[in-house]
């Protein structure tokens, strides 16, 4: 038996993450922090909210007092930290709440773990911290001893964050792994990023806002892929090591735009080419070698399979997304709170 707090679990991968622990291990307790921000939604959660097994707190990582109180009640084995703010155009609009929930929050985490001693703090990191590699140069990778070069105010607070967890390894023995992940995709993912928003505004026939001319590269990863490579990392993973996490399934934005609007029979006409993202990062590309060879991750899903399953649960869960683009989940994670 392990009890396990997963911080930021009424977010995309968070959600699926609280539902692939308590599948997976039915003997852990699994509990759930999350601040509900925008991007916090307990509709995604309603099919397990009753499991024993499972408990929701809403909190603040960066409020010391309050998550000291909490590590101290609950005595965490594992902590997973998902929580931050993940949105880079938000990061270029308002960078300091990133500095807040990605940097303070995560330090306030770190001091917790390490007071109660934790057995494992794992931070979820992403490949942005990386930076960028050039699109002309496609035998180049992200690997796990690249230097890190973050672009936008996000990928720096997660950067940011990803040294200071290191730190406390070092200065402190803090037990501690960090992975960093390449772009997922799948359920529960907020329609304000690309492939939720395109399909959501495909279906509603609104135009589709491609940034610049459309060949950024992102290396695509299904969810489920990420959760079975974080659960792994966190029980078999070297202390103090960092893992690379992604699947090799590069696509332009172009092309994941028109693999949309085909899957769904829309016409390439709706695409409107839009003012690019300042800073834009040009290509993402993940070497999985280490989490492959050391701890025999291997990937369920490629893009094409991947991509299919997706939209067919966008189109199967309209409720879920039309819910969030009127505002009206809000109401549930109120009900739901309040009880
Ligand atoms: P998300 O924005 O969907 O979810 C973030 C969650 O954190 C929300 O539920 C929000 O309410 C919560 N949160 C925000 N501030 C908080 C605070 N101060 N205290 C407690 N909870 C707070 O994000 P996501 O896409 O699920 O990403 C989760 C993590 O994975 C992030 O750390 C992100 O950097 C990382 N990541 C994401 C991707 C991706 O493609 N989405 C890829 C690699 C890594
Ligand atoms: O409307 C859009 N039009 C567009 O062309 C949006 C929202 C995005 N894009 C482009 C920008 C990127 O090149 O699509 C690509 C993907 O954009 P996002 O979905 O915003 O993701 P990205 O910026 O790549 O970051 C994501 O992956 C890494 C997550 O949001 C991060 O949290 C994660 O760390």
């Amino acid at each position: 038996m392990k009890k396990v707090l997963i911080t930021g679990g009424a977010g995309f991968i968070g959600s699926n993450f609280v539902r692939y622990m308590l599948n997976r291990y039915p003997e852990y307790k699994i509990v759930n922090l999350d601040l509900l921000t925008y991007a916090g939604n307990l509709e995604s959660l309603k099919e397990i909210e009753n499991n024993p097994n499972y408990k929701f707190i809403k909190g603040d990582i960066a409020d010391r007092e309050f998550i000291f109180k909490l590590f101290e009640e609950e005595k965490f084995d594992i902590v997973v930290n998902f929580a931050a703010e993940s949105h880079v155009d938000r990061s270029v609009t308002g960078p300091g709440i990133f500095i807040q929930t990605n940097v303070v929050g995560t330090q306030v985490l770190l001091d917790a773990s390490k007071e109660f001693k934790v057995e494992r703090y794992h931070q979820v990191s992403t490949d942005e911290v990386y930076g960028d590699l050039p699109l002309d140069r496609p035998d180049l990778f992200f690997t796990e001893s690249t230097p890190l070069n973050p672009s936008s105010p996000y990928s720096a607070s997660k950067a940011s964050a990803d040294f200071l967890v290191h730190a406390y390894h070092r200065t402190f023995g803090l037990p501690i792994t960090i992975s960093r992940c390449s772009n997922n995709y799948g359920p529960y993912h907020f329609p304000e990023k690309l492939i939720p928003l395109m399909i959501s505004r495909a279906l509603n026939d609104e135009s589709l806002p491609v940034y610049g001319n459309g060949e950024n590269v992102r290396d695509w990863l299904h969810v489920e892929d990420h959760c079975s490579a974080i659960d792994l990392i966190i029980h078999k993973g070297r202390v103090g090591e960092v893992y690379n996490v992604g699947g090799h399934n590069e696509r332009t934005n172009l092309e994941v735009v028109k693999t949309i609007l085909k899957a769904l029979g829309k016409p390439e006409s709706l695409i409107s080419y839009v003012i690019d993202r300042p800073g834009h990062d040009l290509r993402y590309a993940i070497d999985p070698d280490k989490l492959e060879s050391e701890l025999g991750w291997k990937a369920k899903y490629n893009f094409d399979t991947g991509i299919d399953m997706t939209i067919k649960w966008y189109l199967d869960n309209r409720d879920w997304w039309e819910n969030i683009l009127s505002g009206e989940y809000k109401k549930y994670d109120e009900k739901y709170t309040n009880v």
